[in-house]
């Protein structure tokens, strides 16, 4: 088991500072997915070894989560662990491969209340994720305190959406028809993910991690009612859980950010249910989300990840406008509105990173 004591110090510790909602002396950035597909040396690796091998073996998962900070240097603030939020449905029981070009596929997705009994009743989260943990540790070693480390989970209605589609879907018609046709064992089923989720939140921040994001893919599918019934209740209860279990194990109180993309309508609930951050899409007005949240909580985004294609003038314009409208004295971390995206320049990345840390020194001065 690590403790703080046993790593290197941090050196830029902006990222911490910005998420806890102190004055910052420029907007702190990291970007979702930064480790990945859209990196020539990620492909280098990846040729060679199946996605949820990098995930399972140490070394490269910590290797990828190095080379976003290798490349941009001083321009990221911060990094995330590689692995993905799909090893929640593996912990349980479900065999999940990702396929170039398709993403990722269940060999066998949850079809009716009946295949609950598939998934194991019992989950040592400890022993089945312990690849991640390790990946944590060794990545807090060789990150030499550079920039702080993240880790993750899917929250529980998007990996409850994966488990029944089987795999990305357009409509999420077949996990929505859960709902309504089960709802007890919908509840049961977000429930199980709910406590294997906190479980595997606290081993993170055991193993070293130093901030902690729930990605709520796809919250922007559901309607505010059924999000407020099947997402809004998890969500908060991953908080508080984490919250106090890390308390009473004597863990550090890591900030807490949640991205529930596309739940503009639930921005308001979101800033009052235990997240230090909650994270924007792009089709969220940063001036609508600071009047809305009212500095409760600290921002985090949102450019439209298609910006990046957009050339360097597109890039320093929107960026800049964005720096403004999350404001000079704005609690603000900036990042996309959703992960990069695959076939963007990382040169482009590179220009949204400077414009970022230069404006914003600039109107925090
Ligand atoms: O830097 C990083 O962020 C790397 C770590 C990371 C994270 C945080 C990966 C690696 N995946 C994730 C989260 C993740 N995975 C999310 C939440 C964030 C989001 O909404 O973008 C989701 C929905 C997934 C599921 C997933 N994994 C998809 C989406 C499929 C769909 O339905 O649209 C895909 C394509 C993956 C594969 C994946 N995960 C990560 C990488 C680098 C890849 C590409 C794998 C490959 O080489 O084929």
């Amino acid at each position: 088991m690590s403790t703080e004591a046993n790593f290197p110090p941090l050196k830029n510790d902006l990222l911490l500072r910005a998420a806890r909602g102190e004055k910052v002396e420029r907007t702190p950035i990291w970007i979702m997915r930064q480790a990945g597909r859209y990196l020539p040396e990620f492909h280098e690796i990846r040729k060679n070894h199946s996605f949820f091998e990098i995930c399972r073996t140490p070394e490269l998962a910590c290797e990828l989560t190095l080379q976003p900070i290798r490349r941009y240097g001083p321009l990221l603030d911060g990094s995330i662990i590689f692995s993905d939020i799909l090893v929640i449905p593996q912990a349980l029981g479900l065999e999940v491969e990702m396929i170039t070009g398709r993403g990722p596929v269940f060999n066998d997705p949850l079809v009716t209340p009946e295949d609950l009994s598939r998934l194991k009743t019992e989950v040592d989260v400890d022993k089945e994720l312990g690849y991640v943990y390790d990946a944590i540790t060794l990545t807090r070693h060789k990150l030499e305190g550079r920039v702080p480390l993240f880790g993750f989970i899917g929250a529980p209605w998007t990996l409850m959406a994966y488990m029944i589609e089987g795999g990305g879907s357009k409509t999420l018609s077949k996990a929505k028809s859960w709902l309504w046709k089960y709802p007890t064992e919908t509840h049961g089923l977000l429930q199980k993910i709910t406590d294997v989720s906190v479980d595997f939140l606290v081993g993170q921040v055991r193993a070293g991690a130093q901030l902690l994001q729930v990605f709520d893919s796809w919250a922007g599918e559901l309607s505010p009612h059924d999000f407020n019934k099947y997402s809004l209740p998890y969500i908060k209860q991953i908080s508080t859980m984490v919250r106090q279990r890390l308390a009473e194990s004597n863990l550090p109180d890591v900030p807490m950010v949640i991205f529930a993309k596309g739940a503009w309508y639930a921005l308001e609930d979101l800033t009052d249910i235990g997240y230090d951050v909650v994270s924007l899409d792009w089709t969220i007005d940063p001036e609508y989300a600071r009047k809305v949240t009212q500095d409760k909580v600290v921002l985090q985004g949102n450019m439209d990840p298609s910006v990046l294609y957009g050339g360097e003038e597109a890039i320093r314009e929107t960026a800049t406008r964005m720096v403004h409208a999350f404001g000079k004295d704005g609690k603000h971390i900036a990042n996309l509105g959703h992960g990069i995206l695959p076939t963007v320049d990382p040169e482009a990345l590179k220009v949204y990173l400077e414009t970022i840390q230069k404006v914003s020194a600039e109107i925090k001065k």
